[in-house]
Order: C-alpha cells, then sequence, then structure tokens
C-alpha cells in the first residue's frame, strides 16, 4: 500500500511569489509611461503614509536581473508580476509603446532563461488616468478599453507567457477605490462601487474572450481576495445575518457571476437601495462567466463579524464611507488572543482551508491557485544586517500547512504564491509595512533574502515541509 506523505504536496505544485508593478518598478517617467491612478493619488496630500509614492519604490525596471537571480537562488517555479497598462499603453487607449513593452519582453526572457515560469496579471490597479478622467470603472468603456489592452499584451507576449491573470482583487479595485476611497482614484459614491464592480468583471470576461480566441491554449484565470467570514458568535442570529451579508460583499459578489454566471439574489436584495444593478446588459453575465482555466485565490486572514449593538449610536461603529455599503452597521471584532499582524490583520491559517475547502465545494471543478498569502512584520536587521523574520516564517509555515490540509479534504489547489517577493509599496500605507521574503533597504536598494525567504527556498526544493 502507498503511504502518502502528509507533509508533502502533490508532484508538479507550482511554488512561486508574486509582485505588483506599481509596488516596485519606480521608473514612472520613464520610456513613455504616463501616470496612473496610483500615481495621482499618491502625489495628493494626505493619501498615503508620510505622502509616499511609487516613484521609485524598488527601482524594480532596473534591477530586475538581480532580482531575477534572487528567485534563482530561492529555486523559485514560478513568478508572477503585473504589467503596468500605462507603460505599455500610455493613456489607456491607441498603439503599444514599444519601449514599454521591451521591459516585459527582457523580464520574462530572464526568467525563462533561469527556468522560471512567467505569470503574468493583465491588471494590479493602475488604471491609465486619462481612463479614469473618461469615468474610470464606473464607465462601460474601461471594460472594452481593458479587453484591447489585454489582448495587445498576450500579442506581444503571449508566445512566451502560458499563464494569465486578468485581474487582481476586484473587490479592492471597486470598493477601496470607489466606495471607502481609501485607494486610488479615492472616490466615494457606493453605487459608482457597484457599477465599477460589474465593469471589471465585464472587463474580465471579454478580456478572457479575446486572449482565449487567438490563443486556446492558454492558462487563463481571475484572482479574487476571498475571506473566511465568520460570526462573532454562531449562535446569533444576527451575528450570522451580518456573517452572510459580508460573505455577500466579499466573496460571493465575485465567485458567483464568474464561475455561475448570476449575482447573488440575496446581495442584490442587500443593495436593493443603493443600485438596481441596471448596468447589468443582455449577455453581460454570459461574457462574465466565459470558462475559466483556474481561479486565483489571495488570502489573507479572516473576517470576525457581529450584529450591531442594539443600543449602541450606529456612528459609534459605522465606518463611513464604508467599503461595505449595505453592510455599514456591521460590526468586525477581534478576538481576543488572537495574534494580528502588522496590519493589525489576526493571524487565521485555518481560515485559507476553509477558504480553499468552500470554494471547491460551492464552485466545483475549477483548479485554484493561491496567487497570495503573506504578513507584514516589523522587520529590524540585526548587527551583521541579516532579518530573521521568526514571526513572518511563523505565519508562513502555518499557511503551508493549511494548504496541505485543504488538499487533503479535496480541494484542487495547485501552486502557492508568497506575497510579496521585495518589500514593496504597500499602498496607502507607503514603505512602512513590509511583507516581503526579500528586504529592502530603500536608501541603498540593497536586497536582504529574510529567514522567511530561506525557509520559503526549502519548502520549494523539498515541496513540501518535511525534513
Ligand atoms: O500589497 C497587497 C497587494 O497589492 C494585493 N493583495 C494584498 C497585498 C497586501 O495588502
Amino acid at each position: 500500500m502507498t503511504s502518502i506523505d502528509p507533509l508533502t504536496f502533490p508532484p508538479g505544485f507550482l511554488w512561486g511569489a508574486a509582485t505588483a508593478s506599481y509596488q516596485i518598478e519606480g521608473a514612472v517617467a520613464e520610456d513613455g509611461r504616463t501616470p496612473s491612478i496610483w500615481d495621482t493619488f499618491s502625489h495628493t496630500p494626505g493619501r498615503t503614509v508620510g505622502g509616499d509614492t511609487g516613484d521609485v519604490a524598488c527601482e524594480h525596471y532596473h534591477r530586475y536581473r538581480e532580482d531575477v537571480a534572487l528567485m534563482s537562488d530561492l529555486g523559485l517555479g514560478s513568478y508572477r508580476f503585473s504589467v503596468a497598462w500605462p507603460r505599455v499603453q500610455p493613456g489607456g487607449r491607441g498603439p503599444m509603446n514599444g519601449k514599454g513593452l521591451d521591459f516585459y519582453r527582457r523580464l520574462v526572457d530572464e526568467l525563462l532563461e533561469r527556468g522560471i515560469t512567467p505569470w503574468v496579471t493583465l491588471y494590479h490597479w493602475d488604471l491609465p488616468q486619462e481612463l479614469e478622467d473618461a469615468g474610470g470603472w464606473p464607465a462601460r468603456d474601461t471594460a472594452a478599453r481593458f479587453a484591447e489592452y489585454a489582448a495587445l499584451v498576450h500579442g506581444a507576449l503571449g508566445d512566451r507567457v502560458r499563464h494569465w491573470t486578468t485581474l487582481n482583487e476586484p473587490w479592492c479595485s471597486a470598493f477601496l477605490g470607489y466606495a471607502s476611497g481609501v485607494h486610488a482614484p479615492g472616490r466615494q459614491h457606493a453605487p459608482d462601487a457597484l457599477a465599477a464592480t460589474h465593469h471589471l468583471l465585464l472587463g474580465h470576461g471579454e478580456a478572457v474572450r479575446a486572449i482565449r480566441a487567438n490563443d486556446p491554449g492558454a492558462q487563463l484565470g481571475v484572482t479574487l481576495n476571498l475571506y473566511a467570514v465568520s460570526p462573532a458568535d454562531p449562535g446569533n442570529a444576527g451575528d450570522l445575518e451580518a456573517a452572510r451579508r459580508i460573505d455577500g460583499l466579499a466573496n460571493r459578489i465575485f465567485l458567483d457571476p464568474v464561475l455561475r454566471g448570476a449575482y447573488p439574489e440575496d446581495v442584490r436584495q442587500d443593495l436593493a437601495g443603493i443600485s438596481d444593478f441596471g448596468f447589468v446588459r443582455d449577455g453581460d453575465l454570459d461574457v462574465i462567466a466565459t470558462p475559466l482555466d483556474l481561479l486565483g485565490i489571495n488570502y489573507y486572514s479572516r473576517h470576525v463579524v457581529a450584529a450591531p449593538e442594539p443600543d449602541a449610536p450606529a456612528e459609534s461603529y459605522r465606518r463611513v464611507p464604508t467599503p461595505w455599503p449595505g453592510g455599514e452597521d456591521v460590526r468586525f471584532v477581534k478576538r481576543p488572543g488572537v495574534p494580528v499582524t502588522d496590519m493589525d490583520w489576526e493571524v487565521d491559517a485555518p481560515g485559507l482551508t476553509e477558504t480553499l475547502v468552500r470554494v471547491a465545494r460551492d464552485y466545483p471543478g475549477i483548479p485554484l491557485y493561491v496567487t497570495e498569502n503573506g504578513a507584514a512584520y516589523v522587520d529590524i536587521p540585526g548587527a551583521d544586517g541579516a532579518i530573521d523574520d521568526a514571526e513572518r516564517v511563523a505565519y508562513f509555515d502555518a499557511h503551508y500547512r493549511a494548504c496541505l490540509d485543504a488538499i487533503a479534504q479535496g480541494a484542487p489547489l495547485r501552486g502557492y504564491f508568497a506575497w510579496s517577493l521585495l518589500d514593496n509599496f504597500e499602498w496607502a500605507f507607503g514603505y512602512s509595512k513590509r511583507f516581503g521574503i526579500i528586504g529592502v533597504d530603500y536608501a541603498t536598494q540593497r536586497r536582504t533574502i529574510k529567514a522567511s525567504g530561506h525557509r520559503y527556498g526549502d519548502v520549494v526544493r523539498r515541496n513540501g515541509l518535511a525534513g
């Protein structure tokens, strides 16, 4: 009888690390790149911690060879990076910018030379500013522009790139960008956030169709930031109702249209006072539900939620403007004793197992990849410069185990990407939060593989945790 080693991943499991263009590239005004909404937003006083911007970031645009060499040192099988739309199609329409594309061609060549599979994300939040000026994601035309851009990028890189993610975390683009406004473009209008949700998904579906038409064998997917959601008190009907609402707004409003071809009816009812979903046109949901080859899941933490306290004034916990339209009175609670990361996010590795198993059960038949998972902690380099990030090592170890548990329970998990390869620009938090398995000294741009990076290299080489 064959015994299956419970600490080993299935053969062929893909191990990688992920980044995003605006968070690492810098070189924002070089070789024809035009501003994105994140350039505008980060240069607006008060929008980011310390007024930080992505102008320089990790200088990856010029240091990509060094960074690919570090990936090779870690033994990574894949590198997931995003293409900056305004670098390759300045202004978001019209012809491609050859110089911008050349950067990604060089990067892909470098990866392939080192045996690292390139995995391209087409949209990780850097919308060309001109498209925002024309209405942004709440405008239907942006979906068409995105599909056109996606097809052009695929035309330039598709001979060597087989794995494509259309959107990264559309929840953040729609609800942080257009409802709470803590992300670019910083608008605060819940109906627009819902229109943005639909047009992001429509752009995704149209992009999949456009790429598929030219390349039937491409591996195509979308990446969603999914959460485990649970009621503070499972015996309390109000808390259960709060969990249903937040699960609807965080998870099912994306999963259902993409994988079932319909918005969830209960979520539409929750949102009825905000939008009549009049932006949905005949045929849109068929486009959005165009079959995919894989689903990317970004997992960081769990939402534990509770009903409003009956006697508390709503304003005492209501977050206005909220990223949760229709769920603004839900309380997000912290469980006593549960450790949190430097983002104040609870560490909850079983929530990753729960999320993977839930998706496999409720949306069966699609291969899954964890396309991001990781943690911010304060790193203090030792006198010798070494970064012994024991908390991050423990966070990752617990989540590798969570992946194994999900696989043991039947989830079709095919790969895992650490977030992030490098410390980088953490959006509104600027450089104040460090997620890297490789540390970056921003004054010198010196890279240092952290203990979590060395540990990751061991896991990748063993394809498991044993030893
Ligand atoms: O840094 C981000 C990334 O851009 C998207 N997913 C979550 C990460 C940590 O907040």
